[in-house]
């Protein structure tokens, strides 16, 4: 019926196009949703011409007031960003670097001075650009946790979302406060809302601390979209993220849904492609990654196809909202962090759902090295919600678990009668089932035998390139850095001396991840924490941020997650100190690497 085809071309049109403005010339109206410990601003869609004269659009970036803040610059365009968006200028650069590093364990001087836009580079491989996504999709609500979250990196978030998700799909953005301690996180962080994002933007405070997997049912229950989609409080999603999402779960409610997790470095909050692998997990119940079999590979689509995943890494992904529901949301036994992605990973596989990766869908993560804070009464809630988990799920194979993990044998675990009856509800498959069809690759031990070696990824032989090597000279007191002890004791310190050009142990290879290793042994390396202590020397890890150095431009040697210069501490002193300090271009910051 050709009629009926035309008529419902047009008015999906008419509705993209109207949703699509009405986005772009915001009318507002402020309601205050009565009850409970949440508010909430809602937009109502107005016919542009009768606009009144209510309180005026927001601007687009207000500047903060907060000294301590930058005020929110432009979108920065991704090729503008460079590895010294940390330089230190000032003591109070420092402060914000230290206590950002102290109570967030990433760069927050960056994260600041980055504002809540910017431009990422598209990571998604050349043939995701040509896919065509249905106009028709479920819609989305969008619910993000978070706890002492930085101010800029969750606004970050947000905005990333808001940016680069067509408003006809974005149902809401739900904000669940976990109870933060932080004051920017109170007052100023609703006005910030009510001004700037009314309408989508919800906010709901827990009055106390839930953790992560309590709190986002907490903001589920909140959602009234089609679709949830959680993301962590620290995330920036990519271009046409969502669609691809969304497009999956139309097909299939029962299919959930996770992006490709790219990586923005915690030290500079670059931006980087993650390789396409799937989730796995240990029998100390960690996740991991593994690399997708090739089994999983060889479909027409190749590259881009859903790749099917035994588990997820639990912060990123999207569901259908009811089959969330239905299928027993999350354990709230589960307390804090740790072990609900595994568990809600075995739920989908073993009562009939299917867990995907979607490749063509991108979002970046702020991957730190530690987390940085505890749970209140300083309990290890990985283990209570591995134990949970490993009771209502694993069957026999709990087995394994605790071969690795004796000690928790006899742990109590608080009651698990309401998940078992979630189990038994869905009729799900048992965890052999699981094994056998969704993750063969998983060796079982025999009980006797010895735990299983951890694995190691190994990065192969392949050392960085040397871009240039020789002395690195000191301009102003003519002397060359070296080792004070032998250059392979790992934590020395390294200072000035006279320049010997037959001297091995003063060879420096300068590489192109930026490393600085001393005699072929040993990387020059800054504490990040404690960013007044010297440089010293450290094994060489390999992934950037302590052990990455610039050098270039006017002859400084510029430390990335430091944000400062190598400099000669006192050029008369014949000690021959070197310490970090403010980049100011001065002789005794001047350095030169070659023979
Ligand atoms: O008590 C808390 N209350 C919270 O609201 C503790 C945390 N949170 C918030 C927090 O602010 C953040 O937004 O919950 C979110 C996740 O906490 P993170 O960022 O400290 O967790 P993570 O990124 O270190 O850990 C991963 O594993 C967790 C297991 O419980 C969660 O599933 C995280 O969502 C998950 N993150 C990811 O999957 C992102 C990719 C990481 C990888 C691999
Ligand atoms: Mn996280």
């Amino acid at each position: 019926c050709y009629g009926c085809l035309f008529t419902s071309v047009t008015w999906t049109l008419l509705l993209f196009l109207y949703f699509t403005l009405s986005q772009e010339s915001p009318p507002f109206k402020y309601v205050p949703v009565p009850g409970g410990q949440s508010f909430s601003y809602q937009r109502r869609f107005q016919p542009r011409f009768t606009r009144g004269p209510g309180p005026p659009p927001p601007p687009q970036d207000p500047p903060r007031e907060q000294p301590h803040r930058a005020p929110v610059p432009g979108r920065k365009a991704a090729a503008d960003f460079s590895p010294e968006m940390g330089m230190i200028f000032n003591e109070q650069d420092q402060e914000i670097r230290d206590m950002g590093y102290h109570k967030h364990a990433f760069n927050v001087l960056i994260s600041n001075r980055l504002g809540y836009h910017r431009d990422l580079p598209d990571t998604r491989n050349e043939k995701c650009k040509e896919k065509v996504y249905g106009l028709v999709l479920p819609s989305a609500s969008v619910v993000i946790c978070f706890f002492n979250e930085a101010f800029s990196a969750l606004l970050r978030t947000v905005h990333s979302v808001l940016d680069r998700t067509p408003a006809y799909l974005l149902h809401e953005i739900i904000l669940v406060d976990d109870n933060s301690e932080l004051a920017d996180l109170k007052e100023e962080l609703e006005t910030y809302i009510r001004q700037n994002l009314p309408g989508k933007v919800k906010l709901v405070r827990n009055e106390k601390r839930e953790g992560l997997i309590r709190g986002r049912v907490i903001g589920a229950s909140h959602a009234t979209g089609e679709v949830l989609v959680f993301l962590d409080s620290h995330c920036e999603v990519n271009e046409m993220w969502l669609q691809p999402l969304l497009t999956p779960i139309k097909e299939d409610r029962r299919t959930v849904v996770c992006p490709v997790i790219d990586i923005i470095s915690a030290d500079t909050l670059v931006y980087s492609p993650s390789p396409i692998v799937r989730g796995g997990f240990n029998w100390g119940l960690h996740f991991k990654w593994d690399p997708v079999p090739m089994s999983e590979l060889n479909s027409p689509d190749g590259a881009i196809a859903p790749i099917r995943s035994p588990t997820m890494a639990g912060g990123l992904f999207a569901m259908d909202r009811k089959y969330f529901n239905d299928l027993g949301q999350y354990d709230n036994g589960m307390d804090i962090w740790g072990g609900e992605n595994l568990e809600i990973s075995f739920r989908i596989w073993m009562c009939g759902g299917q867990l995907l990766i979607i490749p063509c869908s991108r979002v970046g993560h702020i991957f730190r090295k530690r987390r940085p804070y505890g749970s209140p009464g300083g309990q290890d809630t990985m283990a209570h919600n591995s134990l949970r988990l490993a009771h209502v799920w694993m069957d026999e194979y709990k087995e394994q678990y605790f071969a690795l993990r004796p000690e928790l044998r006899t742990r109590g675990y608080g009651d698990i009668s309401e998940r078992l009856a979630v189990r038994k509800r869905l009729q799900c498959h048992s965890f052999r089932w699981y094994l056998d069809n969704i993750y063969p690759e998983m060796q079982v031990a025999a009980p006797h035998n010895k735990p299983q070696q951890p694995v190691f990824v190994n990065k192969g032989l392949r050392r960085p390139k040397v871009l240039q090597r020789g002395r690195l000279r000191n301009l102003q007191v003519n002397k060359c850095l070296v080792a004070q002890g032998r250059p392979s004791q790992k934590g020395g310190v390294v200072v000035v001396k006279a320049c010997d050009l037959n001297d091995p142990e003063q060879d420096w290879a300068y590489d192109e991840e930026h490393e600085l290793i001393l005699a072929g042994l040993l990387c020059l390396d800054m504490s990040e924490i404690r960013s007044s202590d010297p440089p010293r020397l450290m094994k060489c890890h390999g992934s950037g941020g302590s052990q990455q150095w610039t050098l270039g431009k006017s002859n400084r040697l510029y430390q990335v997650s430091v944000g400062q210069c190598l400099a000669v501490m006192d050029p008369l002193s014949h000690k021959g100190y070197v310490a970090m300090a403010i980049c100011d271009g001065s002789q005794p910051q001047q350095w030169q690497l070659g023979d």
